[in-house]
């Protein structure tokens, strides 16, 4: 390959302005340092993992390529920043800590804003089973996937194969519910060399400040840090967009009288007659409402809608 041709890879790290691409060559992936042009800096852009890059010879033996181009992201999250995410995987634990639900129906409603798919991950289902099968009923109803985890029957690697497919997807989700040790065991760190092993495990348990894409078949995965809060207003999400995030009520609600029925209280409303005859769940619902007119009240300040 001629020294001054462009290649093309993915950002997989970055820590301090220092990047690493991961790019195909001859049958194989290689990975390089890169910086990244001034020119990015100056259009307020910063390179993310996910990216799709283009990098070239920088001459520099220290960092020796330079990222000359960024793809256009088909997503990005903010915190941590990840572009071209396609697969979040909400990670929550039927208990210890006991399941945010309203945390997790809000992420729900982002994924769908964002196009980003979302699967659904119960960990710690040993601890209690009942609530478990619960919680996983109540979400396979609402169209998700979801899955349950725990040491006695842990999440494999065959289980998330097809999921991922070529995508790039993140752990997301409370700190305390065992991302990282879901994201090791499918990574396997526990087959690696002992003494490094722990060592790798025990910096990655205390941090996860550096996200990091791991290699996972033909795609990629990553743990990020917990979080505890999302703000649905800070991600300029509107009160009209509120139902794509709760696909089992949009899938009855066109026989609705009213075609602007809110589902809270108006005559007519097949919603609230599905909820009385138990065909939505009743906390489901409730977080609906919640949603709907925490930014109903505030509507005049939210940013975008999403494009029909
Ligand atoms: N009982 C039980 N404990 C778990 C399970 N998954 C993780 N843990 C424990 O939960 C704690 C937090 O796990 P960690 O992976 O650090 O959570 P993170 O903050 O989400 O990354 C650790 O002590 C894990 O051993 C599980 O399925 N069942
Ligand atoms: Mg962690
Ligand atoms: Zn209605």
């Amino acid at each position: 390959m001629a020294e001054t041709e462009a290649i093309r890879g993915v950002i997989t790290k970055g820590v301090g302005g220092v990047y690493t691409v991961r790019f195909f060559n001859e049958g194989s992936y290689e990975y390089v340092q890169c910086a990244a042009r001034g020119a990015f800096r100056l259009k307020g852009i910063k390179p993310a993992i996910g990216d799709r890059v283009s990098i070239m010879s920088s001459g520099d033996p220290d960092v020796p390529y330079v990222i000359t181009d960024i793809e256009n992201r088909t997503s990005f999250i903010a915190r941590p920043p990840v572009a071209n995410l396609s697969i979040m995987l909400l990670t929550f634990s039927v208990t210890n800590p006991e399941p945010d639900l309203t945390l997790l129906d809000k992420m729900l409603l982002v994924c769908s804003l964002r196009d980003i798919k979302p699967v659904i991950i119960f960990t710690k289902s040993d601890l209690n089973e009942d609530d478990g099968d619960r919680l996983c009923s109540v979400y396979t109803k609402a169209g998700y996937e979801v899955l349950l985890s725990s040491p006695v029957k842990p999440l494999t690697k065959s289980d998330l194969k097809d999921i991922i497919g070529d995508g790039i997807a993140a752990f997301a989700g409370p700190s305390g519910v065992g991302k990282s040790t879901l994201c090791n065991a499918l990574l396997e760190y526990d087959l690696m060399e002992t003494g490094e092993v722990s060592a790798k495990i025990k910096r990655g348990k205390h941090t996860t400040r550096h996200v990091e894409l791991h290699e996972f078949f033909d795609g990629f995965i990553c743990d990020t840090p917990g979080f505890t809060s999302l703000s649905l207003e800070d991600q300029g999400v509107d009160y009209r967009d509120v139902l794509y995030g709760f696909p089992e009520i949009t899938k009855i609600a066109t026989g609705c009288r009213f075609d602007d029925c809110s589902h809270r209280k108006e005559d007519g409303c097949v919603v609230r007659n599905a909820l009385a005859e138990g065909l939505i769940d009743e906390g489901r619902y409730e977080r609906y409402k919640s949603f709907y007119t925490e930014l109903y009240d505030n509507r005049n300040n939210y940013k975008h809608r999403r494009k029909q």
